[in-house]
């Protein structure tokens, strides 16, 4: 079995290293999903029977493919939140189902039992509210009350104080393994109430985080390798991946946690927002764009609504036929996961080789003949470079203000996610485009077909 377990934790490693880069993650993604099965089977080889391990295999294979089938990509996040909150509670039950076997375990078990079922709790209340936030099941907004960090850390004092009780005496405490149960349930919904806008992906992902201690500390509880090397793999992973979002939107990991994004305290900000908006039809841009040199495509979030990737495939394919340079803009949080735009654009059969940086496109700006922002919005608003006021103030942007001629294709003036109006949309070498980004394309590309 260890060696089974030994070949499942390197396809782990192998798997997550193939996730970073965009050619790979797919076969990364199997190559992970074959360590699981391999170390499932090792699990439960000689625990259970075969049929048992199939049944088991084929309710969870069905489930999983299906709800992968059926989720709309934009929709991704809210699924996370599930299979994460789903993950906290299996291992809140598997460290409370170990006690009741082993009412005096040793005090290392014991700890983990507990810290297992703390985090895991923690982790499945959170996640089912982020869940119902991001699904829009309750308000989004972040909700914050007098004294509502105190509460928290009293909650969190409590708790660790019932930890190091029920520890010392486990068979004497069985109430106050339930009360640590209470308070781990309500602390992840009074951990996620603050939280809320353009916040919650950072969430999603640190929830993930947790669910992976709470899988390692269950791992401990049940003295299985496996669990303990999976359940850290996801902490880490999912601990860098918040640094990573937290640095792209220039905000620290304690002001995701606790400042409340958009709520009272930083209203979005309306400076800047002088000037006249100037909106152009899809044939006057065809105009500009069969005589512009070069050209840089920014998209986001809406183009993800509108499924515009393949028609924006088919532009940059007349504009290239038509000797033009292409490149696309990728910000690190444009979308509503990480790369998700990446994942759009390969779907496409975008080059990588055309996908450039934040960081690299930037300082060429200025010799762009045409930036089109395709149904993204914070990550382009200059707000977040120039207005210190604004709630996005600091978080980085694609510099699109700067290329000689700005078109954003989007259906109306409505903010972005982190709900800010943009200064761009009134500048005066923007042009809007209005209409459902896909729609407008396809009716560019239509030009370029009549000619
Ligand atoms: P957003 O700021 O959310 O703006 C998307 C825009 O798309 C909206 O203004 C919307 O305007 C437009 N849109 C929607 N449907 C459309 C359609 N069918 N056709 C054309 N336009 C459409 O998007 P973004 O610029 O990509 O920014 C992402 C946001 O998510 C940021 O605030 C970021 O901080 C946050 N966030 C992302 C991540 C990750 S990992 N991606 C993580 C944390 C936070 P209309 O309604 O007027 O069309």
């Amino acid at each position: 079995m260890e060696w089974f377990y030994i070949i499942a934790a390197s396809l782990f490693v192998v798997g997550l290293k193939m996730l970073s880069s965009p050619e790979t993650a797919r076969h990364g993604n199997l190559v992970s999903a074959v360590g699981m099965l391999l170390a499932i089977v090792a699990t439960l080889q000689g625990r259970m029977s075969f049929s048992w391990i199939m049944a088991g295999f084929l309710i969870g294979s069905a489930a999983g493919a299906i709800s992968a089938y059926r989720v709309k990509m934009t929709a991704m996040p809210e699924m996370v939140a599930l299979f994460n909150g789903f993950g906290g509670l299996a291992s809140l039950l598997v460290g409370w189902a170990e006690y009741h076997m082993h009412r005096t375990p040793p005090t290392f078990t014991t700890a983990s039992i507990y810290l297992a079922v703390l985090i895991g709790g923690v982790t499945f209340t959170g996640s089912v509210l982020a869940f119902a936030k991001l699904s829009e099941l309750v308000p989004g907004k972040p909700v914050l009350f007098r004294g509502q960090q105190v509460i928290n850390a009293l909650l969190l004092a409590g708790a660790v104080w019932f930890g190091v009780l029920f520890t010392i005496a486990p068979e004497a405490h069985y109430t106050i393994l339930i009360f640590g149960v209470i308070i781990s349930l309500v602390l992840g919904i009074l951990s996620v109430l603050p939280i809320g806008g353009a916040d919650m992906p950072v969430v999603i992902c640190l929830l993930n985080s947790y669910s992976g201690l709470a899988a390692a500390a269950a791992g401990f509880v049940l003295a299985n390798d496996m669990m303990i090397v999976a359940g850290s793999l996801v902490g880490a992973s999912g601990i860098i991946l918040c640094q990573i979002m937290c640095k792209a939107m220039n905000r620290s990991m304690a002001h995701v946690l606790f400042s409340g994004f958009g709520s009272a305290a930083s209203a979005p900000a309306e400076a800047g927002t002088k000037g006249e908006v100037k909106s152009i039809s899809p044939q006057d841009a065809y105009f500009a764009l069969e005589a512009a040199r070069s050209v840089v495509i920014v998209p986001g979030y809406g183009m993800a609504v509108a499924q515009a990737q393949h028609v924006v495939k088919e532009l940059a394919d007349h504009l290239e036929a038509n000797g033009t340079e292409v490149k696309y803009a990728i910000h690190p949080v444009a979308g509503r996961m990480p790369g998700h735009m990446n994942v759009l654009l390969a779907e496409a059969d975008v080059s990588y080789d055309q996908l450039v940086e934040m960081d690299t496109i930037n300082p060429a700006m200025p010799t762009m003949d045409v930036a089109i922002v395709i149904g993204a919005n914070d990550v382009v608003n200059p707000a977040a470079r120039e207005d210190k006021s604004s709630p996005i103030y600091g978080m980085p942007i694609i510099n699109v203000d700067r290329a000689h001629t700005a078109f954003v294709l989007k259906r109306s003036m409505a903010p972005g996610f982190a709900g800010v109006e943009n200064p761009l949309f009134f500048n005066e070498n923007t042009r809007m485009i209005f209409g459902d980004a896909k729609q407008t394309l396809q009716a560019i590309v239509t030009e370029f077909k009549a000619t």
